[in-house]
């Protein structure tokens, strides 16, 4: 039976503000760190849940709010996602218990919701609780992550403190934890494990090649200059990392005009490394949890250029095209890639000459399920979250491979190591950034080399606040609106003035606001197009 009285009285000292709503989106739980207490104390319970119900495997927590800022203030975010045995986010039906557990106003009720979930998702009580947890460089971290161990304890469960680490690596422990021993172990449950892995893949990959220039890292003053430093050590001379942004105790620090989202948003230099970066040189940011990367370039005459997830998807994905086709594979694997309506136009249009291309709607569960499609499934968002699928029959067609010649047997070994550089759970930006340096040694390209592959279509993304945001209701991957009526044919009409005119309207899951995205084949253009359909919507 469930343990109430433990439970109950462990309740009452994390109690629900009577004056809020929690939702478990996109993001998790995510909002101001000081009403969050009662969440995180019920997310420990749900994640014990979760884990019974799936037979004692283990489940994951992580506390971040990865790239929102930290004003040194009350108003601080922070927030909490679940992880799944395979190291994937939440399944969707338990994102709507997580939502009603969250909101029970009172210890009573939280019973009362628990026990019709135990009932109605027919979970064996008798079954173990195991959990593994970690956080980000918050400080409001520490509390919260005191409230999640109570919901532990109220449990009775087997809970590990993976301590301050980044998103990915968390998602890599869940999943090496629970392939341990089996034919499919993912590789040793430790940092350690985690950054062998990467480094000796990497340096597989990168035998015999030219050393690549020295790489300046922005940690955006968060969890990756820790995991940063760390992945320094195990890479040596193999690639030369210049870490920034690396002040992980200085309040208001993190995120704060620096880091992956702060270069997307502003498509501008982070103010911190105007004197580092020097013109030809390469640059990337990573966000606050380390699970977006965006890369940039001064170009000779010193213009900053970026290289966001839609270059980074191209670069990559033609990178393993080609691997595939020269280990005379091409039969056997096909290759897919899978955006957002947000990737640039002319991202798609380079994709799409190369291989199959689907767009789904916003969050990276849509994308991670669409890529689970496709034999290796590549998945960038536009801010720099992705990463590579390759599904188990595909690693296993690697592996019994019978190359004819020393090219094929060359490329196969490659794609063989991509399945260990490339983190498979979720979208990793030193992963990604390894993959990239991969690339580009292979390739020999500088950052302006790369950037040429396309030229991005000029774009805008504009937030809009409205009374009520849920009155926007989407179709085709978010890209038309069916509510309120007759606005999607007055954008039409908009548009259709534009030349190389896209728009699309959507309502946040992560903010209380409607996202407006537009493009045109002119700076000016793109900007007004977006004003004028952000006049439409308000
Ligand atoms: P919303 O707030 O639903 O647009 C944002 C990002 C997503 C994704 C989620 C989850 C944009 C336009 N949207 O979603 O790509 O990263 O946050 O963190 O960047
Ligand atoms: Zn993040």
């Amino acid at each position: 039976a469930l343990p109430v009285e433990s439970i109950k009285s462990l309740s009452d000292q994390h109690p629900k503000p009577s004056d809020l709503h929690f939702q478990y989106g996109t993001a998790g739980f995510r909002t101001i760190a000081n009403t969050l207490d009662s969440v995180l104390f019920r997310v420990g319970i749900i994640a014990a849940l979760r884990s019974k119900r799936l037979d004692g495997r283990t489940i994951g927590v992580m506390v971040t709010a990865s790239h929102n800022p930290e004003p040194a203030s009350s108003y601080d975010d922070n927030g909490v996602k679940l992880v799944d045995p395979r190291g994937e986010m939440l399944e969707a039906s338990w994102e709507v218990h997580a939502t009603a557990i969250s909101n029970a106003p009172t210890s009573d009720a939280l019973i009362e919701v628990l026990q019709s979930l135990v009932q109605t998702a027919k979970i064996d009580l008798s079954k173990p609780a195991n959990v593994v947890y970690a956080r980000d460089t918050r400080p409001s971290g520490p509390a919260l992550v005191a409230a999640l161990e109570d919901g532990f304890k109220a449990m009775g469960a087997t809970a590990r403190d993976a301590g301050v680490t980044t998103t990915p690596i968390l998602h890599y422990f869940v999943k090496a934890i629970n392939t341990k021993g089996t034919k499919y172990s993912y590789g040793d449950d430790s940092e350690e494990g985690y950054f062998q892995k990467l480094s000796n893949a990497y340096k597989k990959l990168v035998a015999g090649k030219t050393p690549q220039p020295p790489l300046i890292v922005d940690c955006a003053n968060g969890v990756g200059a820790l995991a940063g430093e760390n992945l320094k050590g195990y890479l040596g001379d193999a690639l030369q990392l210049i870490l920034e942004n690396t002040s992980t105790t200085t309040p208001g620090a993190l995120n704060n005009a620096c880091g992956a989202d702060y270069v997307k948003t502003s498509q501008k230099l982070p103010p911190s490394l105007a004197n580092i970066l020097q013109p030809g040189q390469r640059g990337c940011s990573l966000d606050g949890d380390a699970d977006r990367l965006i890369y940039f370039y001064l170009d000779d005459r010193g213009v900053f250029h970026m290289l966001d997830g839609d270059k980074i998807a191209a670069l990559v994905a033609a990178f393993i095209v080609e691997l595939v086709k020269v280990a005379g594979l091409e039969d056997q694997i096909k290759v897919g890639v899978v955006q957002t309506a947000y990737a640039n136009g002319a991202s798609t249009k380079y994709l799409a000459e190369r291989l199959p291309v689907k767009c789904v709607s916003t969050g990276v569960k849509h994308l991670h399920h669409a890529a689970e499609r496709y034999n290796v499934g590549v998945y960038f968002e536009a801010n720099g979250h992705g990463t590579v699928l390759f599904s188990q029959p595909t690693i296993d067609t690697l592996a019994e491979y019978q190359p004819s010649t020393p090219a094929q047997s060359r490329a196969v070994e490659h794609l063989v190591s991509l399945t260990e550089l490339i983190n498979q759970t979720v979208g990793d930006a030193l992963s990604d950034m390894l993959f990239v340096e991969v690339v580009l040694s292979h390739k020999s390209y500088n950052g302006e080399e790369w950037d040429s592959l396309y030229v991005d279509l000029p774009n805008r993304l504009a937030k809009v606040s409205v009374p009520n945001r849920n009155a926007f209701k989407t179709e085709d991957a978010e890209r038309r609106l069916v509510s309120p009526d007759g606005l999607q044919s007055k954008i039409d009409d908009l548009v259709n003035r534009y030349q190389g005119g896209r728009s699309f309207v959507r309502p946040s899951g992560t903010e209380d606001v409607v996202r407006v995205y537009a493009e045109a084949a002119l700076r000016a253009q793109a900007d007004e197009l977006a004003m004028r359909v952000a006049g439409l919507v308000y």
